[in-house]
C-alpha cells in the first residue's frame, strides 16, 4: 500500500513535526509535507498553540504549485473552527488529491471527520503509515485526548546497585551534569511535574525549567518560548512552609493536599499558587483522583519523587512510563533503595515492561520503559 517515496515523506513530515515538542503545548507536534511527483513542494509544521497548524504552513509554502499534490501530515487534519479554520478545508480548497496520514486525530471535536470531509471532497485518503512513530511522538495528547487521564512519566536516577542516595540521604551528584541536563529537557516536554512533600522539604528545589540547564536545546529554544510545567506537590497534611524556593519562582504550583492548610498560610502563598483538596487513601493523597484532575490540566505529567510515591504510582499501575539515569557508581546495600513496592511472590507477579530506548548521557546510561 504505501510506496518507498511515501515512507520517505512521512519521515520527513516526522521530523519536522519533532521541531514543535517543546513549543506547541497542549496543542499536538504535528508536521506537513506536500509533493508534486518526487518533488517537495512545500512544507512546515505546528510552531505554538493558537498559530496555523502544519498543513497552512506547508499550503502556504506551496502557493499555487499545490493544485494536484499528495501531503503527508503526521495527524488527521482537523475538521473544526479553533484557533484556526479547518485544515482538511484548506487542503481541499488548494486542489490536493492525495492526503497520506499517520494517525487520526483522537479529539472528539475531530476523530475521523477530517478523514471523512476529504473524502467527501472526492481526495484519496490513506491511514497508518508510521502510525507508532506519530502516535508516540505526542503520547501525551492522544492518551488524554482518548481516555482524560494524563500520559504518567516516573524519573528515576540510581547507582548501577540500584541505590539512590547514601544512607544518611546525600543524593547530590550520583548522575552526572549531562543527565541532569537532560532532566531539564524532559521536564520541558510535561505538562506538570509531580513530587512529594518529603522531598520538597529535603532538598528546597525550584522544579522549575532553567534555560541555562538545557544544553544544546539553548540554540532553538528561547527562554520565552520554554512552557513551564506545573509544580504539583502532595502534602496530604498540609505541612509545607512557605519560606521555600519553589515559591519564589513565578509560575504554577498546584498543592495538593488532604486536609485544609492553616488560613495564615494561604494568606502567604503568592498568586501563582492554587489549592486542591483531595480524599485521602491510608493518609496519602488518592493518586487516581489526582491524575483525573491533573487530565484536565494538561496531557503530561513527570514524577520526580523519591520511592514511596515513585513506587506508588507503579504499584498502582498508573504509570505508563519509567526513564531511569545509571550511573557507574555503587553505593552498597545501606544506600537507599529506588522505588518502594509490595512483595511479589513470583516471577509472574513483576510488573511487566519494554525497554524502548537505551543511551548513553554523558558517563550515564538512561533506560526509557513502557510499562505493561
Ligand atoms: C491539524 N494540524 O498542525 C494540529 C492539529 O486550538 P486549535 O484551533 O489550534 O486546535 C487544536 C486542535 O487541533 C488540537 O487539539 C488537535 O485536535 C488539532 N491539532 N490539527 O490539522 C495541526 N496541531
Ligand atoms: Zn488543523
Amino acid at each position: 500500500m504505501w510506496s518507498i517515496q511515501d515512507i520517505k515523506m512521512m519521515n520527513r513530515a516526522l521530523k519536522l513535526a519533532r521541531k514543535g515538542t517543546y513549543t506547541t503545548r497542549p496543542n499536538p507536534s504535528v508536521g506537513c509535507v506536500i509533493t508534486q511527483g518526487d518533488e517537495v513542494i512545500g512544507e512546515g509544521y505546528h510552531i505554538k498553540a493558537g498559530g496555523p497548524h502544519a498543513e497552512v504552513h506547508a499550503l502556504n509554502d506551496a502557493g499555487l504549485a499545490a493544485k494536484g499534490s499528495t501531503a503527508y501530515v503526521t495527524l488527521e487534519p482537523c475538521s473544526h473552527y479553533g484557533r484556526t479554520p479547518p485544515c482538511a478545508l484548506g487542503l481541499i480548497e488548494a486542489g490536493v488529491v492525495r492526503v497520506v496520514i499517520a494517525t487520526e486525530d483522537p479529539n472528539p471535536q475531530v476523530k475521523g471527520r477530517g478523514i471523512a470531509m476529504l473524502k467527501e471532497a472526492g481526495i484519496s485518503v490513506s491511514v497508518g503509515l508510521l502510525a507508532a512513530e506519530a502516535k508516540r511522538l505526542n503520547k501525551g495528547f492522544m492518551k488524554c485526548m482518548a481516555i482524560r487521564l494524563p500520559w504518567v512519566t516516573v524519573k528515576l536516577a540510581a547507582s548501577l546497585d540500584g541505590k539512590t542516595a547514601l544512607s544518611n540521604g546525600v543524593s547530590q551528584w550520583i548522575t552526572g551534569p549531562e543527565s541532569r541536563r537532560d532532566v531539564q529537557r524532559l521536564r520541558a516536554r510535561h505538562g506538570a511535574l509531580v513530587t512529594g512533600i518529603e522531598t520538597v522539604l529535603a532538598d528546597n528545589p525550584s522544579l522549575n525549567v532553567r534555560h541555562s540547564e538545557l544544553g544544546e536545546l539553548k540554540q532553538s529554544l528561547s527562554e520565552t518560548d520554554i512552557i513551564q510545567p506545573i509544580r504539583v506537590i502532595l502534602d496530604s497534611r498540609a505541612r509545607l512552609p512557605v519560606n521555600m524556593a519553589l515559591f519564589e519562582v513565578e509560575s504554577s504550583i498546584l498543592l495538593v493536599s488532604c486536609v485544609h492548610y492553616p488560613e495564615e498560610v494561604r494568606n502567604a502563598w503568592p498568586e501563582h499558587v492554587s489549592h486542591l483538596l483531595l480524599p485521602s487513601m491510608d493518609g496519602r493523597v488518592d493518586l487516581a483522583k489526582l491524575l483525573e484532575h491533573l487530565g484536565s490540566l494538561c496531557h503530561s505529567v513527570l514524577i520526580e519523587a523519591g520511592a514511596t510515591l515513585a513506587g506508588a504510582f507503579m504499584a498502582e499501575g498508573l504509570a505508563d512510563e519509567l526513564v531511569l539515569y545509571q550511573a557507574i557508581k555503587i553505593l552498597g546495600d545501606k544506600g537507599r533503595n529506588l522505588l518502594s513496592l509490595p512483595e511479589y511472590g513470583s516471577m509472574a507477579m513483576l510488573p511487566s515492561m519494554t525497554l524502548i530506548d537505551e543511551r548513553k548521557v554523558g558517563a550515564d546510561t538512561r533506560l526509557t520503559l513502557k510499562l505493561g
